[in-house]
């Protein structure tokens, strides 16, 4: 008989299937039993008799066959997709029996702490909340290239291993590469501007690594970032539509408390940003070069209030806060052409216009005490025809993380990484 998948089974009412799966939960009610059925596309309850379902422990996998039944009225399930239905087994064969488990899985919502939640992560992500986290991420990731193609970019795919520590700042990690000293990246942003010299506009979706000094809520030591790059912009303003649309493409997932979407996101200037802050909370921020997570949550706040907005984007942060390729605004050159887009209290992007100038560029890194030499690859690009341009990447663990109302980032990440964390506790 061939396999069906689970959400398949309720065109089967009255027909015999073979079901493969895991038991994703075991009710042994002595002479019977009852086992949720868990498969890539759903669960489905199975009526085994102890017969059958004795020799079995949640979480093996497992073939069924059985005929597929209308539940009595009573027993219909209306949180279950297939729970007016039910299979009587009729053979149940181990294919990969699972151990004693070490927590209790049977709940919906799985009661541990993070760390152990951590440890456990081959075990604990079968559980369909915690599954249900990486269903959501995958849809975002649908969505981001789905709106960067819109925009008419190309994918790229770029390395993550850089001879010279790039960006500047102390969170880079070295490593041993050979007999030599190379250090992982900490973005994509050389690569993405030095492929809008050939494509024009470009994407990825590319692994960054951040040596984070200290363990927050919000870092994560590797993160996935979600990065656009387009060349030849009108100017400031198109950057900041492309940015937006993104951000607005990305949260457009099968989540319970949707997002507030406004026809037109919130737009301020920093300083306007903590002009409204200390409006609403006396605190004098005229002296901050940036938004601290307090400020955020405090700006996001307003713009729910005032603009129904769960996005805010913020613009014209300290040209020397920001990254060296990042463009001075020509009418007020201490502050640059850079954005921040924010959601529900926190930023989940970054971006700017870019420096396309070769000799403004180099200026720009030797300003910051970084070394020209360590750029020779990417300026390069520079001496060969940069057209205006601009991009921004969006956290993907940040965004996850927003969208489901998750405390810790870590809960956004399938196997996070941090200052104590490798896979276990370091
Ligand atoms: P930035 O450093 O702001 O900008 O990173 C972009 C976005 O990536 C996410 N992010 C993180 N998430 C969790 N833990 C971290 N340690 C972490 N670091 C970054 C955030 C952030 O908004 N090259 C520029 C982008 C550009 O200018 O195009 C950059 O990397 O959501």
């Amino acid at each position: 008989m061939e396999r069906i998948l689970v959400k398949d089974t309720t065109k089967k009412i009255g027909k015999k299937v073979l079901l493969k799966g895991w038991i994703n939960n075991l009710r042994d009610h002595g002479k019977i039993s009852f086992i949720d059925l868990r498969d890539r596309s759903g669960i489905i309850q199975v009526f085994a008799t102890s017969e059958l379902s004795n020799q079995v422990h949640t979480q093996s996998a497992v073939e069924i066959e059985g005929e597929i039944k209308n539940r009595p009225e009573k027993l219909i399930n209306p949180n279950l997709e297939t729970g007016k239905i039910e299979v009587e087994a009729s053979k149940l064969t181990v294919i990969s029996k699972s151990r004693e488990l070490p927590i209790d899985m049977g709940k919906e919502e799985l009661e541990l702490e993070l760390p152990t939640l951590l440890d456990l992560r081959p075990l604990t992500l079968k559980n369909p909340k915690q599954t249900q986290i990486f269903k959501i991420q995958a849809e975002i990731a649908k969505n981001f290239r789905d709106a960067a193609e819109a925009l008419d970019c190309t994918e790229i795919f770029v390395p993550t291993i850089s001879a010279s520590a790039t960006e500047g700042g102390a969170e880079v990690f070295n490593i041993k590469y050979y007999d030599k000293e190379a250090f992982l990246t900490q973005s994509p942003q050389l690569y993405k501007q030095i492929m809008v010299g050939v494509f024009e506009r470009v994407y990825t979706i590319s692994h960054a690594y951040r040596a984070e000094p200290s363990i927050t809520t919000r870092h994560l030591s590797e993160v996935v970032q979600l990065d656009c790059e387009i060349g030849f912009i009108d100017g400031f303003e198109e950057l900041l539509n492309a940015l937006e649309f993104v951000g607005k493409s990305l949260v457009k997932v099968g989540v319970k408390e949707k997002p507030l979407v406004s026809t037109k996101i919130p737009r301020l200037k920093l300083r306007e940003a903590q002009k409204i802050i200390e409006e609403r909370t006396g605190r004098n921020l005229t002296k901050e070069m940036d938004l601290n997570p307090e400020d955020e949550i405090e700006i996001c706040a307003w713009a729910q209030e005032v603009h129904k907005s769960d996005f805010v984007t913020i613009t014209h942060f300290p040209t020397k806060k920001r990254a060296f390729y990042t463009m001075p605004d020509p009418e007020e050159p201490e502050y640059s052409l850079s954005y921040d887009l924010l959601f529900r209290g926190i930023e989940i992007s970054s971006g700017s216009q870019r420096i396309n100038d070769y000799d403004t560029l180099v200026k720009a890194i030797k300003e910051r005490s970084l070394n020209p030499k360590d750029f020779e690859m990417y300026l390069t690009a520079f001496e060969y025809g940069m057209p205006l341009e601009g991009g921004f990447s969006f956290g993907l663990e940040r965004l996850t993380m927003k969208l489901l109302n998750l405390q810790n980032v870590r809960e956004a990440s399938l196997f996070p990484r941090d200052m104590k964390r490798v896979d276990k506790l370091l």
